[in-house]
């Protein structure tokens, strides 16, 4: 597998969910911030907008990282980071999984843009509302479908720790001891140590 991928940029999720499943991947630095290096055909190639991260696995090719983390779920069940379908939890699973790159993301652009919350137009709803939603299905803990860390952890940890980074997390204990129970994992660490290297 082949994972694009820059620092401090949407690729940690993708990395850290490759590190979570456990298998050799290569990690092709591209630095987005050079419209050249983005430019480079073989990256489009996996790429079409030009964004990390972008995972190539044999013929597949994704370019999201919600899709990727999915993806990866799926493909690499002995991981254990995903929920079969026929499972009851697997909705649960469809539903925390997507809710960074369709409610978190859009909500934080909406608050950093000082956009005035439209909840009939923008389809996420509001800041307030997302954190509040995130907070309360994290409650029960330690992880979003409970005791078993998934994909959709990566996603929402991710994003939890993001948030705190970014100084936007509300001061919520539950968001506050999930995104530390994240960051203890020994694949976010090692994820975190390739960043900063
Ligand atoms: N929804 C995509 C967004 C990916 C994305 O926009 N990545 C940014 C870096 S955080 C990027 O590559 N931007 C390059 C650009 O458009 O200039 C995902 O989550 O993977």
């Amino acid at each position: 597998m082949k994972l694009y991928w820059c620092p401090r940029t949407r690729a940690f999720r993708a990395a850290w969910m490759l590190e979570e499943v456990g298998r050799s991947y290569e990690r092709i630095p591209i630095d987005v911030r050079d419209e050249a290096a983005r430019a480079d055909p073989e990256f489009r190639a996996a790429s079409p907008m030009g964004n990390v991260p972008a995972l190539v696995d044999g013929d597949v090719k994704l370019w999201d990282s919600g899709a990727i983390c999915l993806y990866l779920a799926d493909a690499y069940p002995q991981a254990g980071l995903g929920v079969p379908i026929g499972d009851s939890a697997r909705g649960a699973f469809l539903q925390w999984t997507l809710y960074t790159n369709a409610v978190i993301e859009p909500a934080m652009g909406a608050k950093f843009a000082g956009l005035p919350v439209n909840t009939l137009q923008n389809g996420y709803g509001s800041f307030d509302l997302m954190i509040a939603t995130l907070a309360a299905g994290l409650a029960p803990g330690p992880w979003i479908l409970g005791a078993g860390f998934t994909a959709a952890d990566v996603l929402l940890g991710s994003s939890v720790h993001f948030m705190e980074l970014f100084k936007i997390l509300p001061d919520n204990a539950t968001l506050r001891a999930y995104a530390e129970r994240c960051r203890a994992r020994p694949a976010f660490q090692r994820t975190a140590a390739f960043e900063a290297a």
